[in-house]
């Protein structure tokens, strides 16, 4: 009997030296960020010293935020390392309460315990005072998990949740399965991270220089495709369809994986590709027993949809004597509140299929 729980206990920790450990450090930060009308608007984000995520020498220098944070990606079965170091905030207004604030990281989706899902003043014995009230100012913390379940998940800030994260501290965070361009089980040959969020400018400034919002005077000005807004200047280079990110690119015959996200304060996105239909292979982590099809999808805050868009030859629509049929169209959001950034049509998030 002894022999068999030893045995099982080498077993067990041979397993777990097998696994690829995954380090990544984030760092909070603040600044500014553009917009395709020209405007600037005060955020709060995750930023990364350098593309490996690797950890920054003490006093450099770090980039400002983007929305959304830095994609992160792991393969299922990886050990995972996050480090989140609170680097303080340099752009608030002398004053401002937020200037001091704590934050953590919570990681929608991955089904963690207390002690690494970055929810604050959760009792529970023996946690210490950095998941009770969150990182402080100059203070860091190491999340662990495994990646168990391959899929597409978020991370963001869970303190004063809707203030923190609709100033910009989220981001995706992707498991990718044990094959190579599979997802589910299934090929592709392409895929793109198109995050779905909204701000309200007025909500950001507020905070930046006084800390507080009443937030039932939330009026969401910018419904964004990857932290971008479409502008019918088609040369700005703010634009969605200036952002390799957000242009779905493609061959006639591949097939495309588009990982849906969503962060908002209400809005409810229904992506909509004109031209194709979607197949969902896999909804919030988790694979689909019956894929389905779908031309317009509802992405509220926190869903994920994994889907696949076969992009086919268009041999009954091609015009016959223009020769139009394959190349662009046109994807956007069909709750037609979100194309009105800044009060303005056809503004928000919207992108193409630039077909080969
Ligand atoms: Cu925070």
């Amino acid at each position: 009997m002894r022999m068999l729980v030893a045995i099982a206990i080498l077993a067990a920790s041979a397993a777990q030296a097998a696994r690829p450990m995954k380090t990544f450090h984030l760092y909070v930060n603040d600044g500014e960020w553009e917009t395709a009308d020209g405007e600037k608007t005060y955020i709060v984000g995750y930023v990364r010293y350098n593309e490996k995520f690797e950890e920054a020498p003490a006093g450099a220098p770090l980039p400002p935020p983007t929305i959304p944070a830095p994609e992160i990606r792991v393969r299922v079965g990886d050990e995972v390392h996050v480090f989140l170091h609170n680097a303080g905030h340099h752009h608030t207004a002398q004053g401002s309460a937020f200037t001091n604030v704590t934050h953590t990281i919570h990681f929608h989706g991955m089904d963690l315990v207390q002690a690494f899902d970055g929810v604050p003043g959760v009792p529970a014995a023996g946690l210490p005072e950095r998941v009770l009230a969150g990182v402080s100012v100059g203070d860091s913390y190491e999340y662990k998990f495994v990646a168990e379940n391959e899929g597409t998940y978020e991370y963001h800030c869970h303190i004063d949740s809707s203030t923190h994260i609709l100033l910009g501290m989220y981001g995706a965070f992707i498991v990718e399965g044990k094959k190579p361009k599979t997802i589910y089980g299934h090929k592709y040959d392409r895929e793109y991270t198109l995050f779905f969020s909204e701000m309200d400018s007025a909500h950001n400034e507020a905070i930046r220089t006084r800390g507080d919002y009443d937030m039932l005077k939330w009026k969401t000005d910018y419904f964004m495709l990857n932290g971008r807004i479409f502008s019918d200047n088609l040369k700005n280079p703010l634009s969605t369809i200036a952002d390799p990110k957000s242009v779905i690119k493609a061959k006639d015959g591949e097939t495309v994986l588009l990982r849906l996200l969503g962060i908002a304060y209400s809005h409810v996105f229904a992506f909509h590709p004109h031209a194709y239909h979607m197949k969902v292979v896999g909804m919030d982590g988790r694979k689909l027993d019956s894929p389905y099809w779908k031309d317009t999808i509802p992405v509220a805050s926190g869903e994920r949809y994994d889907v696949l868009v076969p992009v086919i030859k268009k041999h009954n629509t091609v015009c016959l004597s223009c020769g139009f049929g394959n190349g662009i169209s046109i994807a956007h959001d069909h709750n037609l509140g979100g194309m009105v950034s800044t009060g303005k049509y056809p503004r928000g998030p919207l992108t193409i299929f630039a077909i080969e």
